[in-house]
């Protein structure tokens, strides 16, 4: 636990009480401030009160009066599609409006270091695809190298959460636009932009706000290196703006695809080789192609992100190649299932967008595809580039039919349940085809999350082998 300071003795509202609200309440008294927490719902005031808090209606007149901070989780509107009734009126009587992210910052270096030879160093990851496969990397490369390394953020662990890092600790943050566009302060030692595409674009009224609040990470106080997916637009005006010259290596840039044969810090795969780049010379090159846990275009981005960072961190290449061989992946994102009669059963889950299932789509070339769900703003067509290798897709969620209507030029078969849908998918698939989830929606028409919809396409794949 991180004992939030600049708070001794005050009053803090936290209005949230999830992961996120939870640990920055006992951060907060941790700290010697006293919470005063909320939760709309019952449910979560209940375990907040079996946690040994007393939740205290937020909404209610003066409730607000003497705090000194209001501190919110990032599932809470702060501002678009509207602001949340506690915040507007926190604006009202101008009390200051953080998050865990900012408490965070403002708490995390210790006068303790003064003795440290290497002082702590934070990495946060942000981007729309790939954050959580990075971060994880990030950590696992960190660690397999003998270092002290924490892993936390919008990845599942309240920042606050972890233990204060000793000597050549690593903390690795996995952050949410929702986190970056709130948190009052945001200092990392190394930041990584991995990728941008439209997502929660009713969170942060359309594409722009989306990409100013992933911006923000590099842009409230600069961390000392910055490494910069330069795929799309965002991430080439990101690095410009980063960079003070050509060959200024704060900037590390980062592709999938593209040789990058800029003077400066680069790192890109091509045709399953990673390369490292610096001053106009070759300093390193991986063969990813047999990197089983990293497979497709997509990975090979995040592998060439978690590579800067951990090369920032004056990580070795061998020893970072070392560690690409032992990571093992993150369920839900590329997991291999089973493997059967020659087919492979990958559960990609957290493709919840079009762009995250086209990555998907491009990373096997006999695909039977499972698809469908809670439908996200933008449109199918975008998914029409990865169609060459999809062999037949099947639909799941409760709109079955209009979602498969909408995949022109694919053979796609309504399902609508994940069970009917892998068994038409097994007893069809023939050997040298991937049975793929990857939804290219959100799964909340017939599941509580995406993790369960991808325990449910496990479990249905290992009935159907099973039964076969
Ligand atoms: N609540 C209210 N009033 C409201 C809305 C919500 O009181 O008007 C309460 C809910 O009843 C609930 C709490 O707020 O008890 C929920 O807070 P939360 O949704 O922020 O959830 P946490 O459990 O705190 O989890 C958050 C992140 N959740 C979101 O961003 C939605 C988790 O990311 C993160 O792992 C966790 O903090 C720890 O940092 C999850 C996520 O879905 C994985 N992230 C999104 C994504 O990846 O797309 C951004």
């Amino acid at each position: 636990m991180i004992p939030v300071q600049g708070f001794d003795g005050r009053k803090v509202a936290v209005l949230g009480l999830g992961r996120s609200g939870l640990t920055a309440a006992k951060a907060l008294a941790a700290g010697g401030a006293v919470p005063v927490v909320w939760d709309d719902n019952p449910a979560a005031r209940t375990r907040a009160e079996a946690e040994g808090l007393a939740p205290v209606d937020l909404s209610k007149q003066g409730a607000l009066d003497e705090v000194a901070c209001l501190v919110v989780s990032p599932g809470i509107p702060h501002l678009y599609p509207a602001p949340n009734p506690v915040i507007a009126a926190a604006w009202a009587a101008g009390v200051p409006v953080d998050n865990d992210i900012g408490l965070f910052f403002r708490s995390f270096g210790s006068g303790a270091w003064d003795s440290l030879d290497v002082p702590p160093r934070v990495v946060a990851v942000t981007g729309s695809n790939g954050k959580s496969t990075t971060s994880a990397l990030i950590h696992h490369i960190v660690q397999a190298a003998g270092r002290d390394s924490q892993l936390a953020g919008n990845i599942g662990r309240g920042v606050l959460d972890i233990d204060p890092p000793g000597e050549g600790g690593v903390v690795v943050l996995e952050l949410s636009s929702y986190q970056t566009d709130l948190a009052r302060a945001l200092t990392p030692d190394i930041g990584v932009f991995t990728n941008l595409s439209p997502d929660h674009l009713d969170r942060h009224a359309g594409l722009g706000g989306y990409f100013a609040a992933k911006r923000r990470l590099f842009a409230e106080g600069g961390p000392d290196r910055c490494v910069i997916g330069v795929d799309e637009d965002e991430g080439r005006y990101l690095a410009n703006q980063l960079a003070e010259g050509p060959t200024d290596d704060r900037v590390l840039r980062v592709s999938s695809g593209q040789k990058l044969a800029g003077p400066g810090w680069n790192v890109f795969a091509r045709k399953g080789f990673l390369s490292e780049w610096r001053k106009g010379r070759q300093v390193a090159s991986i063969d990813l192609r047999e990197v089983r846990g990293l497979p497709g275009a997509h990975n090979h981005q995040n592998a060439c992100a978690a590579y800067a960072a951990a090369r920032s961190l004056g990580i070795a290449p061998r020893q970072i190649e070392t560690a690409l061989h032992s990571f093992e992946g993150l369920p839900h994102r590329s997991q291999i299932v089973a493997e059967a009669g020659g087919v492979l059963y990958v559960n990609d889950s957290k493709a919840t967008n079009v762009d995250a299932a086209l990555k998907a789509l491009q990373a096997f070339p006999r695909i039977r595809w499972i698809c469908g769900g809670l439908q996200k703003e933008g449109g199918l067509e975008g998914l029409q580039r990865g169609f060459d290798n999809v062999v037949k897709a099947y639909v799941i969620g409760r709109e079955a039919e209009g979602f498969a209507l909408q995949l022109q030029g694919v053979e796609a078969e309504p399902c609508t349940t994940m069970e009917s849908a892998v068994d038409r998918a097994v007893a069809e698939a023939q050997p040298g085809e991937v049975v793929l989830l990857a939804p290219a929606a959100a799964s909340f028409d017939q599941y509580d999350n995406f993790e369960k919809r991808g325990e449910d396409f496990t479990r249905s794949v290992q009935a159907a082998l099973a039964g076969r």
